[in-house]
């Protein structure tokens, strides 16, 4: 049985890995909108593996014996300046995501819940990879640059990142 606190924190994790799914489907939709298929098709299968996130969350609650809470999910940004800008932007939202897998894991400590301490190791292993993924991502943007066809390789080479 979790306690209060540790609930609490992983029903706001279900709330957050909802939020990141939703964040990267309406990136998805302005690339598909600027003619950036290659990036809209990536940041599509990124949304949807933001959902199997939540949902692996909510399974373990609901397991427990204890309730998964469906909460309002906050808007996502629609508009943004450039590609680079998504990108930037998803790599600075997977640092926030890895922060709060990590004080997650701290809770689990402090309240001597080794279980899901044990169950958070996953997604402490998936943050490194997706810190890294989304790091390469942004230097694809410095060692390709954006001049003449720059754009075009750079939407390829995301295009060939789906998982
Ligand atoms: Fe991209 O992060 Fe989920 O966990």
């Amino acid at each position: 049985m979790l306690t209060q606190k540790m609930l609490q924190r992983l029903n706001e994790q279900v709330n957050l890995e909802m939020y990141s799914s939703n964040i990267y489907l309406s990136m998805s939709a302005w690339c598909a909108n600027k003619g950036l298929q290659g990036s809209a098709n990536f940041l599509k299968d990124h949304s949807k593996e933001e959902l199997s996130h939540a949902y692996k969350l909510f399974d373990y609650i609901n397991e427990t014996g204890s309730m998964a809470v469906i909460d309002t999910i906050a808007k996502p940004q629609n508009e943004f300046a450039s590609l680079q800008d998504v990108f930037q932007r998803t790599y600075n939202h997977e640092l926030v995501v890895s922060k709060s897998i990590l004080d997650l894991v701290d809770t689990a400590m402090g309240e001597k819940d080794y279980s899901t301490f044990n169950f958070l190791q996953w997604y402490v292993s998936e943050q490194h990879e997706e810190e890294k993924l989304f790091k390469e991502i942004l230097d694809k943007f410095e060692i390709i640059g954006m001049e003449g066809r720059g754009l075009f390789m750079i939407d390829r080479e995301i295009a060939a990142l789906v998982r």
